[in-house]
């Protein structure tokens, strides 16, 4: 696989299921990072641009699932193209480092688990996001039940509130977690599974250690 070698940034992305606490450590790492001086930029998917915004909440909405999962996917990779296109390439040109809420493995887990056969992910993820790889996937892992009960939580609403994938039943919700461990197991080179399950505290540093490890030329 291509790596984003030729670019002088980082990037590291971060996956899970729902309430995994990605938004939360991605922030406690931005920090840590700026306190050493790096440039971080922080963005999300879907999202991270107006377009990409916009689309992001056609798709959580629950607007477009009555298109079919293949469609869905096609959004998720229109939003990713102009995504990478317009705020992560420019980003690691620069040098920064670029840390992202989700990337191309929720779409291999989400929309893998949905039914989108390999052939249509990998196609569209060689289109949306070319060589611009991540260098480092912190996978977040957890059970099921505790992810979904944090997300309701933060949300404070009830779990017949939640979003489009949110709702969805526990028995797909652990589909998904086994992809995103499978991807793992495959690609380990790649990523690092977190056990989730922990206090805040504990989980951050057990990521600044992963990647102080994984980027150790870089990390002091
Ligand atoms: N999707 C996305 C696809 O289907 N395909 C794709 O290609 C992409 C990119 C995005 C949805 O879109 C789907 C996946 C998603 O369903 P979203 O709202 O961005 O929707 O959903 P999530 O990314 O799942 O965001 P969440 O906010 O639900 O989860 P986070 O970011 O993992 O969790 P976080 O940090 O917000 O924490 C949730 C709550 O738990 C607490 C926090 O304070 C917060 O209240 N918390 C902890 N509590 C106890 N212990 C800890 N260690 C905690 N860490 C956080």
């Amino acid at each position: 696989m291509e790596l984003t070698t030729e670019l002088a940034g980082h990037f590291i992305t971060f996956e899970g299921g729902e309430g995994a606490g990605k938004s939360t450590q991605i922030r406690r790492l931005a920090d840590r990072l700026a306190t050493e001086g790096r440039t971080v930029v922080v963005t999300r998917e879907p999202g991270g641009t107006d377009l990409a915004e916009a689309i992001r909440e056609f798709i959580l909405s629950g607007s477009a699932e009555t298109l079919g999962p293949e469609a869905e996917t096609m959004l998720f990779a229109a939003a990713r193209a102009d995504h990478v296109d317009r705020v992560i390439r420019p980003a690691l040109g620069r040098g920064d480092w670029v840390l992202c809420d989700r990337f191309i493995d929720s779409t291999r887990a989400y929309q893998g688990s949905d039914g989108v056969g390999s052939e249509l992910l990998d196609s569209l993820e060689k289109i949306a996001v070319g060589p611009v790889r991540p260098e480092l996937t912190l996978i977040l892992d957890l059970p099921v039940e505790i992810g979904l009960e944090r997300a309701h939580r933060r949300r404070g609403t009830a779990a017949g509130d939640a979003d489009r994938f949110e709702r969805e039943t526990v028995e797909r919700h652990q589909r998904r977690r086994d992809l995103f461990l499978a991807i793992a197991a495959r690609e380990p080179e790649r990523c690092v599974v977190i056990d989730a399950n922990h206090d805040p505290d504990a989980v951050a540093d057990a990521i600044w250690q992963t990647v102080r490890q994984r980027l150790t030329e870089t990390v002091s």
